[in-house]
């Protein structure tokens, strides 16, 4: 089936999936979890705790972690051996936001619409409460509980993976490159360098620890890995252009006071047309890894198409393509 046909199937399959209760039922999930990791440090009611849980709560759209359930459960993973790496992924998701939105970093004052870590506890606490979810995330991950779901020889796998995906050749480093580039012109194939592994290797893994932890084979893993690849690209060009052109929630936008056009991102680079022009190449790329797990994949093609829809559209500028699909 050519490209645009496939969109257009997608598009008709997804329509009839309620992607909206999906996401609240599994957001429910993931909070109640999390809430319970954390409760156990409850008692000492220090400031410390009380910055690592405003960093979770009230989350965001919790997009890992459902990413993570909607791929084991494509493999029929069980709730109870996926949830705690989803709940650790998410932990790794709040460190990286309360660290990025630090003075010395980005920056910003605003998170989620509500004053930032650093804002309410200080620099100090905050830098710690990031340190702090981070090492939670590894210590939930490796826990006794986990081990009567999840064969220890794979726990150690997934801990090695993750902590790689989200260390110097993932975020962390992406995030490194991200800040020199700030100081000199790039091109696009920088800029790519850079989202793969800021955005997109906590979106790719997520996807893989879900995979895996539901006993995917090796054929059907690479798949998802290649779809996540696609996906977690897409995931920032669509915050990208959703930014540049101001359609960003207000409190979600970037407080720094750098203009969204000095940075190095796709549509600064190649213009917001050729950066919605990648995005609908994306698209298709997550599309065609899915199609092969038909009906199973709707989750996560209804997500992929929540994620692309508002950035292909924004501005009444669509693609061409899209106009004749
Ligand atoms: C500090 C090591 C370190 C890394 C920071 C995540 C990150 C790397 C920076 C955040 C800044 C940013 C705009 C990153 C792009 C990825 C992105 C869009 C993050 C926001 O993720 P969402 O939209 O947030 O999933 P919610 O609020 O829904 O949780």
């Amino acid at each position: 089936m050519s490209e645009l046909g496939l969109a257009a199937k997608a598009r008709r399959q997804t329509a009839n999936f309620d992607l909206e209760a999906y996401l609240r039922t599994r957001i429910a999930a993931v909070d109640r979890v999390l809430d319970g990791y954390l409760k156990c440090y409850a008692e000492r009611s220090s400031t410390i705790w009380k910055a690592m849980r405003y960093g979770l709560f009230p989350g965001g759209k919790r997009i890992r972690p459902i990413l993570l359930l909607a791929a084991g459960e494509l493999f029929e993973g069980r709730r109870n051996a996926l949830m705690p790496f989803a709940c650790a992924v998410e932990m790794i998701h709040g460190y990286s936001l309360i660290h990025d939105d630090l003075p010395a970093l980005d920056n910003d004052d605003l998170r989620r619409g509500e004053p930032t870590n650093h804002k309410v506890f200080g620099e100090g606490v905050a830098l710690l409460a990031g340190d702090g979810l981070l090492t939670e995330a590894f210590h939930v991950m490796s826990g006794p509980e986990v081990l009567k779901f999840v064969p220890a020889d794979l726990v150690l796998k997934l801990v090695h993976e993750l902590s790689h995906s989200v260390g110097i050749d993932g975020l962390v480093g992406g995030q490194a490159f991200d800040l020199e580039a700030e100081r000199r012109a790039v091109d696009i194939g920088v800029v790519e360098y850079i989202h793969v592994r800021k955005t997109g290797a906590l979106i790719r893994a997520s996807l893989r620890l879900g995979a895996q932890v539901a006993g995917a084979k090796p054929a059907e893993l690479k798949r998802i890995s290649r779809f996540g690849t696609s996906l977690g690209l897409a995931f920032q060009i669509t915050d990208d252009i959703l930014d540049i052109l101001g359609e960003t929630a207000p409190g979600e936008r970037a407080e720094s006071g750098h203009s969204e056009w000095n940075k190095a991102t796709f549509p600064s680079v190649i213009g917001v047309a050729a950066a919605q022009q990648r995005l609908t190449e994306l698209r298709q790329q997550c599309l065609r890894e899915l199609a092969p797990f038909g009906a199973s994949a709707e989750p996560l093609r209804a997500i992929t198409e929540q994620i692309v829809t508002r950035a292909l559209h924004v501005n009444g500028n669509i693609p061409t393509k899209e106009l004749h699909s």
